[in-house]
């Protein structure tokens, strides 16, 4: 399982002032934290409602770039903002994200050919969210095959199935994991895929349970990585109990040590 944390995220408030404040010495702790819990790379998001979205990308990838050589996965809706945070970026890069409409993807497959980045493909278009995991697949397969006429083969990408609150949307849950297993056939070798496991739970009470219960779930369809809490520290615990149980990881009997 690939983690990548999802705490440098302008929603989260004190992320936001430390940004407004360019409190670099923060972020660079919280950073490392992220790491020191598990986090294998780092999304990068200045958050919602940002004039200064491209300037606040800039600083934030070049402050964690400061003290961690993790992949970032600069994380934006916005084709300004995520070009600011590639084009600042000398670690590994992954592309958070295209979607599967055209302008996007024409703008997005050839800076990450340029910059040698990975994608996330994020199962959505112009007229939103698929409502099946068939729809869900006919869709990433159309990422699948527009980022091969840019020379990006499959194995750079990461398939998103797109998680939504299951307090909103609660028949999408078992759809998503359906997407999740669907997707690994429609390549050889199987695409990966990810997901953004904390939108399951947004409004819910309870979120960590909610969270590590569809991380399990999600994991025995063959989930490749998702972007998370590795603070939590249950959720990370159940994320080696699944390993253990999917025969991922050796069984040991303290294998929450190992
Ligand atoms: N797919 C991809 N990228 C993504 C998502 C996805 N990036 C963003 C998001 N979804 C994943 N990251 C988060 C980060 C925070 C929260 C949820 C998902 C979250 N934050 C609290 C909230 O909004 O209630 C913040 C509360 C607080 O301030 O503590 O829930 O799906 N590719």
């Amino acid at each position: 399982m690939y983690i990548i944390s999802e705490r440098i995220n302008g929603l989260f408030t004190s992320v936001s002032k430390s940004i407004d404040h360019r409190d670099a010495k923060w972020i660079q702790a919280h950073a490392l934290r992220q790491i020191e819990c598990g986090a294998q790379a780092l999304d990068i998001n200045t958050g919602p409602g940002r004039e200064d979205g491209p300037a606040a990308m800039e600083w934030l990838v070049k402050t964690v770039q400061d003290v961690t050589e993790v992949p970032l996965c600069i994380d934006s809706p916005g084709i300004k903002t995520l070009t600011a945070g590639i084009r600042a970026a000398k670690n590994k890069v992954i592309i958070n994200s295209t979607t599967a409409e055209k302008a996007k993807m024409e703008k997005l497959f050839p800076l990450a050919r340029e910059h040698g980045a990975e994608v996330i493909c994020l199962c959505m278009d112009e007229r939103g969210v698929p409502n099946s995991a068939e729809a869900r697949g006919e869709m990433a397969m159309l990422m699948i095959t527009t980022a091969m006429e840019y020379d990006i083969m499959p194995d750079r990408l990461f398939l998103d199935p797109l998680v939504l609150p299951t307090k909103a949307a609660q028949d999408q849950g078992a759809k998503v994991i359906e997407a999740v297993r669907a997707f690994q056939s429609l390549n050889e070798p199987p695409p990966r895929t990810v997901v953004g496991l904390s939108n399951v739970s947004n409004g819910a009470k309870d979120r960590p349970l909610v969270n590590r219960t569809y991380m399990a779930m999600l994991m025995g369809a063959g989930l490749s990585a998702a972007i998370l809490d590795p603070e939590d520290q249950e959720l990370m615990n159940t994320i080696k109990a699944a390993q253990v149980l999917l025969n991922q990881k050796l069984y040991a009997d303290d294998f929450l040590r190992a």
